[in-house]
C-alpha cells in the first residue's frame, strides 16, 4: 500500500484518480523554507518515511507568477492562509502587465531502498533517497471563475478555462499535479 502524506484532501481525489490503491496519510511534515520545491518534497519524504516506516509519496506544489519571480511558488500554502487566493488575483490584476504564471507540482517517493529513478535526491550519508516527479502547467492569473476544485482552481486559467471550471477528470489529464502522478506512475508500475 502506498501512503499519499497530505493534510489536502483536495489532492488525495485528484492523486486517486490516477493511483487508486493510495491511502492518505495525514501527516503535517515540517515544510523547509526554500525557493524551490524539490528539496522540500525531498525532506517531506524523509520524514515522512520515518514517521510511516512504509513506502511514501509526498506533493508539494505552488502557483509560481512569472511577474512575481515565482512568488508566492513554494509560500502558497501560507499566502492562502493569510491574504486568500481572490486577494493572489487581485493583486496580480493591480500591479502586473503579464499575467503569465504556472502550476507546479513536485511528487518525492521513498520507501527507504536505493531507488532507480530519472531524478533522485541523494540526501545526507544517514538519509534514505528520495525519487522526484515534476508536472509542470504553464496558464494565467484571472479573476475568480468556476465552482470546482480547490486551493488557486479559481484563479488560474489554461487553455481557456480555469482549474475551477473543469470537471476532475479534465483538471487531472491536464494538471500539474496530473503529469507528476503520470510520471511517478509510469516509473512505479514500469
Ligand atoms: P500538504 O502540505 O499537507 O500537502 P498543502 O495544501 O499545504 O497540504 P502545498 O504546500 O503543496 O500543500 O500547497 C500549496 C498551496 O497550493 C496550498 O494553498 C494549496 O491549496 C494550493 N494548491 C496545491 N495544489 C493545488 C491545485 O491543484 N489547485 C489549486 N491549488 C492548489
Amino acid at each position: 500500500m502506498l501512503r499519499y502524506v497530505t493534510t489536502n484532501p483536495g489532492k488525495v481525489r485528484e492523486a486517486r484518480a490516477r493511483l487508486p490503491a493510495v491511502e492518505q496519510l495525514d501527516f503535517d511534515y515540517p515544510e523547509q523554507q526554500h525557493p524551490d520545491l524539490d528539496p522540500i518534497a525531498a525532506a517531506g519524504a524523509r520524514a515522512a518515511y520515518r514517521h510511516a516506516d512504509a513506502p511514501v509519496l509526498v506533493d508539494d506544489a505552488g502557483l509560481f507568477v512569472d511577474g512575481f519571480d515565482g512568488f508566492p511558488g513554494p509560500y502558497s500554502s501560507f499566502v492562502e492562509q493569510t491574504v486568500g487566493v481572490a486577494a493572489v488575483g487581485r493583486l496580480c490584476a493591480r500591479e502586473l502587465d503579464d499575467l503569465d504564471a504556472a502550476f507546479r507540482c513536485v511528487l518525492g517517493y521513498c520507501d527507504g531502498e536505493a531507488l532507480d529513478a530519472p531524478r533522485v535526491d541523494a540526501g545526507g550519508d544517514d538519509d534514505p533517497p528520495v525519487a522526484l516527479f515534476e508536472g509542470r502547467v504553464a496558464g494565467h492569473v484571472v479573476p475568480p471563475r468556476g465552482d470546482g476544485g480547490f486551493g488557486y482552481d479559481p484563479i488560474f486559467e489554461t487553455d481557456g478555462a480555469t482549474y475551477a471550471e473543469m470537471t476532475p477528470d479534465e483538471k487531472n489529464e491536464r494538471s500539474h499535479r496530473g503529469r507528476a502522478l503520470d510520471a511517478f506512475a509510469d516509473w512505479h508500475e514500469g
